[in-house]
């Protein structure tokens, strides 16, 4: 396939495959366009599940394609083959086809991509045996345009409308799905300020679908069941839009939502709207549906703007550099334009407290909870951002455990002298699994720990520059130098080794 290759086509090299996957799954999801992976055969698809399946959570568009050997020898399953190329990557991918004759092979582009582009959006698989390529195709399939959004009526929205003004004390819940529609946080904010009610982020959500500096905006709502019913106790009406209902982490059992309270879902997902275990769902596109329900709701009473609640300053630790501290003097020192990725996974409750998103588009993380996502999506989006006009400096802030699933984006960062600080948050430990081994009461759990581990030479030795830090006073003096940094810089921050409660 790369056989005289294309001079107009970048294509880059990853050291590893789940590396491949969640540079492009990032790349897409700051430009919004479709991605092409080209992944190695069977064992290349296997190291990139991972990623696969983060792509799948986080709806992103993308063209998978994976080599296969040579029809003529398909039969004798030669060396790397791929057994069954229908099956590898299923269930997270919306399609999987091997064509079935070389000729299909363009046709089968153009369906993968009509696949890949329609809401929810998401991966697709073809194995392409390595023959097909030395082939002539004998009519080149026709260009057609598959319309990749659903849409809103008022007809479909009326009972939604009819709830909403019925309602006393309704909420909102605005997902992800908000951020990656161009035209989706505008219509989340008209719809909250008409109605003029509080506004949650959904658990685990890769990117935020409403400011987080708004008066209106609430928090992240807690990832189990019972506390999470708990925060609207005080609502009668849910309006979940763009989200699943919901995605918990822990079991902690309870009631769905409090008594008397009903729920309703807007979401483009088939599955995620057969999948919720309450309320009723409406399939359509959650940004029209905004925009629909707004011009239809009656107005309501307009509440005076609370100040936003911000948190208190804290003071600076006199021994250890703590997670919140540091985020805190993050915020402090960032430019006014700039990107967060993020795979810290033990402190992303302080992160979001700390570091409220108020643009679109700049924020991402993994919705799967998979590790191995945050650190080369950094990549994928410094590529977008040095693309586009807007040159953001990107800061990827990273566990130093989830950091080593894919050391390799290092390498990418050097050769390609991307504008990207990685604050590296060393505890030296895996400060999550020790926060769930206490929420399930679990004592004397091996393998928590991890001593010894220099991520900045390991850094150094893919070709980035890096440094230390591990007094409080000298942070603000050092984070404002790597800031200053041009292309990419490790920062390797000894943190307080606390362990968070795990909700
Ligand atoms: C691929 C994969 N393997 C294992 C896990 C389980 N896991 C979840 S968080 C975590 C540790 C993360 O450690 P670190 O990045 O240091 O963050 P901390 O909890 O210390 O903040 C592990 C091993 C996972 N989610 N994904
Ligand atoms: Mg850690």
């Amino acid at each position: 396939m790369l056989k005289e290759f294309p001079d107009d086509f970048d294509y880059y090299l990853a050291l590893h495959e789940a590396v491949a996957v969640a540079m492009a799954d990032a790349y897409s999801q700051a430009t919004g366009n479709v991605v092409h992976v080209n992944l190695h055969t069977a064992a290349g698809s296997g190291n990139a599940m991972g990623n696969i399946q983060t792509a799948w959570f986080n709806r992103t568009p993308m063209i998978i394609t994976a080599g296969q050997q040579t029809r003529e020898m398909l039969l004798l399953e030669p060396l790397l083959a791929n057994k069954n190329p229908y099956l590898q990557a299923s269930p997270w991918v919306k399609w999987s086809y091997e064509p079935a004759r070389a000729e299909d092979v363009p046709a089968a582009f153009l369906r993968a991509y009509a696949a890949a582009v329609q809401a929810p959006a998401g991966p697709v698989y073809l194995s392409l045996p390595m023959d097909d390529m030395d082939k002539q195709c004998p009519l080149p399939p026709a260009h057609r345009k598959v319309d990749p959004r659903l849409s809103a009526s008022l007809d479909q929205m009326q009972p939604v409308v009819d709830a909403l003004d019925k309602a006393k004390h309704p909420a909102l819940v605005i997902g992800a799905a908000l951020d990656q529609l161009p035209d989706g946080w505008n219509a989340g904010i008209k719809l909250a300020e008409k109605l003029a009610c509080p506004v949650w982020a959904p658990p685990f959500e890769a990117r935020p679908g409403f400011p987080e500096t708004h008066a209106l905006y609430q928090g992240v709502l807690p990832a189990a069941i019972k506390p999470l019913s708990e925060k609207f106790s005080g609502n009668d009406l849910i309006l979940v839009i763009g989200a699943p209902v919901f995605k918990y982490y822990p079991h902690v059992p309870g009631d769905y939502l409090p008594k008397g309270v009903s729920l309703i879902q807007i979401t483009d997902s088939a599955e995620e709207a057969s999948r919720a275990p309450v309320g009723d769902s409406y399939i359509a596109d959650p940004a029209r549906a905004c925009k629909v329900i707004e011009q239809a709701i009656a107005a309501r009473k307009p509440v005076a703007p609370q100040a936003v609640s911000t948190a208190e300053a804290p003071k600076q630790p006199d021994d250890m550099i703590t997670a919140d501290y540091l985020f805190y003097v993050i915020n402090e020192l960032k430019p006014k334009d700039f990107v967060i990725t993020q795979e810290s996974f033990s402190n992303m409750a302080k992160l979001k407290k700390r570091i409220p998103i108020g643009k679109p588009r700049s924020y991402f993380a993994g919705a799967s909870g998979v590790l191995g996502y945050g650190l080369p999506a950094a990549i994928g989006v410094a590529l977008a951002e040095r693309e586009s006009e807007r040159k953001r400096k990107v800061i990827c802030l990273l566990g130093d455990g989830a950091t080593q699933y894919v050391v390799q984006s290092f390498w990418n960062a050097a050769q390609e002298r991307l504008n990207i600080l990685f604050v590296l948050l060393r505890n030296r430990e895996y400060a999550i699994l020790k926060s769930n081994s206490k929420q399930l009461k679990a004592k004397n759990l091996p393998s928590m720990d991890l001593p010894g581990i220099d991520t900045v030479k390991i850094a150094q030795g893919y070709g980035c520059e890096g440094g230390y830090v591990r007094d409080p006073r000298q942070l603000k003096e050092v984070l404002t130098k790597a800031l200053s940094h041009e292309g990419p810089y490790i920062l390797q921050v000894e943190i307080d080794p606390e362990v968070p409660k795990l909700l």
